[in-house]
Order: C-alpha cells, then sequence, then structure tokens
C-alpha cells in the first residue's frame, strides 16, 4: 500500500542535448494521467514509437522525444531543462513548487485537493483545524494554507493511503485528492473544506531557446484546435425556407452557416457549429423554428 518509489536517475533518460530542435516532453509513466496525456498528443498528430514499458521513446510524425517518468518527479526535469515541457496535475507541480510556467491547462484529470475528517465530528470553520494532527501528502500545500488562515496545525507527511489515517489513530484530520469523494465516504469521512481545484496543465522551462519556442507554438496551435473541437458540435438540419431567417438568426456558425437548397422545393440543409455550454437550448429553439432531422455530428479538429 504505502510503497516506496524511486527518482529515476537524470542519466537513464537524458542524454539528448539541449540544443537540439527537438522538444522533450516529459508524460507520467503510467497512472491517471497517461491514457490522455498520450492520447492528446495522437489527437494532435504526434504518433508515439513502441511506447510499451521504455523510458523514453521519439515520434516520426513530429520533432519530439517523449519522457516517462513518476509524476512527482515531472515539475523538477522541466525546472532542470532536461525535459523542455511536461504534462502535470497542478496539485502536484504547486506542491513541488517548482520553476516552470504553465502554458495550458489541458482539462483533464480534473481532481481537488480538500479537507476532510471523520464522519461523526462535527466542523465549525477554518479555525476548528487549530492543533489537530493533519495527515497528507501535500505537505508543503498543506502548511501554506495553515499560515495564510493563521492555524496551528502538526503535519503529518504521508505518501499513500492518507484516507486511512484517522481510522488507526495517526491523524485527526486529512487532506487528499477527491474526485468522486467515494474513497472519503468509504473510510468514513467528510470533505469539509477545498484547499486546490486541480486540473492537468502543460507546463515549460523558463529558459526555452527560439527554436524550441517555436516548436511549442506549434504544439500549442494543435492542442488549442482539439480542445475548441472537444466543446463544439457539427449540427446540420433541414429548414423549411420560410423560417430560414429565424432559424439562421439562432446559430452561430464560425463565420455564418452554410445553407445549401435540399432535392425537395421550399427546404434547404443548415450546417453550423454549436458550442456544449449552449447546445441543448439551441437544439430545442431550433425545433421550435421549424427545423427538421438535426443530426449532430463530432469534430474532430477546429482551426481557425
Ligand atoms: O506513479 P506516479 O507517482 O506517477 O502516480 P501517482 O500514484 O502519484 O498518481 P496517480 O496516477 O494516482 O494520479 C496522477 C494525477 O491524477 C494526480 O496528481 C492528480 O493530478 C490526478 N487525479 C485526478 C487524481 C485523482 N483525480 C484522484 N481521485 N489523483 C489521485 N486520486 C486519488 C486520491 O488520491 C484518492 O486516493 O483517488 C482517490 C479519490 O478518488 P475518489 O473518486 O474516490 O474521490
Ligand atoms: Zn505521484
Amino acid at each position: 500500500m504505502m510503497q516506496e518509489k524511486k527518482y529515476t536517475p537524470l542519466s537513464e533518460i537524458s542524454g539528448g542535448n539541449a540544443t537540439t530542435a527537438k522538444l522533450r516532453i516529459a508524460i507520467q509513466k503510467s497512472g491517471r494521467l497517461y491514457d490522455d496525456s498520450v492520447k492528446l498528443l495522437n489527437e494532435c498528430g504526434i504518433e508515439l514509437r513502441n511506447v510499451k514499458d521504455r523510458l523514453k521513446t521519439e515520434s516520426d510524425t513530429f520533432p519530439m522525444e517523449v519522457f516517462f517518468l513518476r509524476d512527482d518527479d515531472i515539475p523538477q526535469y522541466v525546472e532542470d531543462g532536461v525535459a523542455d515541457i511536461g504534462i502535470v496535475g497542478e496539485n502536484v507541480l504547486f506542491e513541488k513548487n517548482k520553476q516552470a510556467t504553465i502554458v495550458e491547462k489541458l482539462g483533464f484529470g480534473k481532481c481537488r485537493l480538500s479537507i476532510a475528517i471523520p464522519k461523526a465530528d462535527v466542523y465549525s470553520g477554518i479555525k476548528s483545524l487549530d492543533g489537530k494532527r493533519i495527515a497528507t501528502s501535500y505537505p508543503f500545500l498543506v502548511q501554506q494554507f495553515l499560515n495564510t488562515n493563521n492555524i496551528q496545525g502538526e503535519v503529518h507527511e504521508i505518501s499513500g493511503s492518507v484516507e486511512i489515517a484517522p481510522g488507526i489513530g495517526l491523524a485527526d484530520v486529512v487532506v487528499d485528492l477527491v474526485s468522486s469523494g467515494s474513497t472519503l465516504f468509504m473510510n468514513g469521512l467528510k470533505e469539509v473544506e477545498t484547499i486546490l481545484q486541480s486540473q492537468s496543465v502543460l507546463i515549460k522551462n523558463n529558459k526555452l531557446n527560439k527554436e524550441q519556442e517555436l516548436l511549442l507554438d506549434k504544439l500549442l496551435f494543435r492542442i488549442k484546435a482539439v480542445k475548441k473541437a472537444k466543446r463544439n458540435k457539427y449540427i446540420l438540419m433541414n429548414a423549411p425556407n420560410d423560417r430560414l431567417k429565424e432559424i439562421i438568426a439562432l446559430l452561430p456558425g464560425m463565420k455564418s452557416p452554410t445553407v445549401l437548397p435540399l432535392a425537395e422545393s421550399g427546404w434547404s440543409s443548415v450546417h453550423s457549429v454549436l458550442n456544449e455550454d449552449e447546445f441543448w437550448e439551441k437544439i430545442e429553439q431550433l425545433k421550435a423554428a421549424g427545423a427538421e432531422g438535426i443530426l449532430v455530428v463530432p469534430i474532430e479538429k477546429m482551426v481557425m
């Protein structure tokens, strides 16, 4: 359960030289961020060669070298410039407190770092944490939170299964990552305060050279197109010509909707793009305005 994990020696993975026109990215070797990180690279047209059980690999479709690391080590590698960029959770980035810049929020690996106490305990605000023993894998962030709120607490760092600490008498309170909340629930704990909202981010070394910055711009352009496409849907519908004006007014489109005549006279086919935030509302309005046979299609990339 509380397993020790080793820091991979730099010599095992570096080997490259910092001035080659190649972007070296550090991603998680295995764990919750691995699949989404590789998927994002793939969606950006970056295919990785033979990723299984490797410390590093290359891409044949983008000048990129990929290092597979423990997520905890990624901020350090990026600060040191052993990797130029990395994908890591904000929780780890802020806990490690390394010098690296966030260039893009990636929208996956969402979770929150929260304070939880035994279900039966009464919580009467932050001040009730005074003098408590707090178990966490995030000692830096917890101490920062305590200092900011002027609370005295005993921070006990443990590297895994933090949620069992109150049950075995190791702590009164825990601070741990939460997503669905079921781990806390199953361990008889309740969430009382959130210290940090977190998601995966793309980070960069602060001293990239010009060529590396150019490659990063190229990658960012692709990431933004992929992210934008995920937030939008392509829709096609049939519209009676006498209500076209009303229907078109409802549609944003990238410039304006595409309108094509249908074989059946008096009808047109209207194509447009809808944002997920307004999607269902718009569909209802379009139906009310006389649109029929509405088709919704996912978009792979959206280049503006
Ligand atoms: O081996 P390595 O060090 O790389 O991996 P790891 O074991 O440290 O991390 P991993 O793979 O578990 O998580 C990687 C990152 O995923 C974290 O740093 C977060 O940025 C993000 N993430 C998102 C989460 C969760 N959601 C999450 N729920 N990381 C951990 N959890 C754990 C949490 O610690 C708790 O034990 O899941 C449990 C709570 O989940 P719920 O759904 O029951 O609330
Ligand atoms: Zn980790």
